[in-house]
């Protein structure tokens, strides 16, 4: 279990992190796991395949791509474990495969919501929100980014040096200067943790602020999420539960010490009511908030359970 333990725990404290990035390093654990369970009689390999998927699941709660990753992965029909892991192996092989090749199509599509001349705000690090990003400069559109720090972790940082990289003009702003800026904006483009049945995004903190500050402004706030970030449980009524982190993201623990009546909240996602998104770009389409539904239904299957 060293391998996935590892991989778990990377996950935990976000050295592995990003909503697809996460989901992919789950299914990729789970096949190695799987494999280095054959000898064991089916009995117990079932057991300790449920073991290790809680194990993943249980190491952040708010991201859906992660149980929607296990699930997808850890199925099987087989009644024998060479068969259950050359399923498993499938399994994994085709949703990190889906997985890769479903940035670039949300790149493409969401590309086209995009101008010459545009000026788009982003927030956090979205791998999917970049992909749109970057394909809409790889089209030759004179555009800029402005790009928030994403206190408390700054994942702001991993999206300024990508654009940087990429030649991207690209400003950075402090979270609070959100809507004093907004006004200099066309579009803005955010990634998603988790997406429920009534089309309410889940995203890192101060997403919904962005999108607050978008709809006063008249501007369009687009969703980049793959398939698999659609959160099939809400289907029956569970909400998505928002991770706290500790304090020590937010403010040093010596400084915390000499302030005994201070607390420090540090919740790390926030909910966008559907009503403040204008349309969700996965890989198979943009569909406005409200298909939610049908893209549970179509894409990840209403049974998907962990
Ligand atoms: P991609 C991240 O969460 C951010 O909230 C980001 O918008 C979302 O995952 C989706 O990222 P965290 O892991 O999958 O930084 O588009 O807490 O890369």
């Amino acid at each position: 279990m060293d391998d996935l333990n590892t991989t778990a725990e990377k996950i935990k404290t976000m050295e592995i992190r990003g909503a697809g990035r996460i989901a992919v390093a789950a299914s990729a654990a789970l096949r190695d796991y799987a494999i280095s369970l054959k000898s064991l009689p089916f009995d117990e390999f079932n057991i300790k395949l449920e073991e290790a998927a809680k194990n993943l699941v249980d190491t952040r709660p708010t991201a859906v791509s992660l149980p929607n990753a296990v699930a997808l992965t850890k199925r099987y029909s087989a009644e024998n474990v060479p068969d259950a892991i050359n399923e498993i192996v499938d399994n994994a092989e085709k949703f990190i495969k889906n997985a890769e090749e479903a940035l670039g199509k949300i790149g493409k599509i969401g590309a086209e919501r995009i101008h010459d001349g545009d000026v788009v705000m982003t927030h956090c690090n979205s791998h999917a929100a970049i992909s749109i990003i970057k394909t809409a400069f790889d089209q030759g559109k004179d555009i800029s980014v402005i790009a928030t720090e994403s206190r408390p972790r700054r994942q702001g940082f991993i999206t300024i040096r990508e654009l940087n990289d990429y030649g991207i003009p690209t400003t950075l702003i402090v979270d609070s200067a959100v809507r004093l800026t907004m006004k200099e904006v066309d579009l803005v483009v955010v990634g998603a943790d988790s997406i429920s049945v009534n089309g309410a995004l889940v995203n890192k903190i101060g997403t919904s602020q962005l999108a607050l500050a978008a709809q006063e402004a008249r501007k369009n706030l687009i969703v980049a999420a793959e398939t698999y970030k659609f959160s099939p449980r809400t289907l029956l009524g569970e909400m998505v539960e928002i991770e706290d982190r500790g304090s020590e993201e937010v403010v040093d623990s010596e400084i915390l010490r000499e302030l005994p009546n201070v607390n420090v909240k540090n919740p790390a996602f926030d909910v966008t009511p559907a009503e403040y998104i204008d349309l969700i770009i996965t890989e198979v389409g943009a569909f406005p908030p409200a298909m939610a539904f049908t893209i549970i239904r179509d894409y990840l299957g209403l049974e998907l359970e962990i």
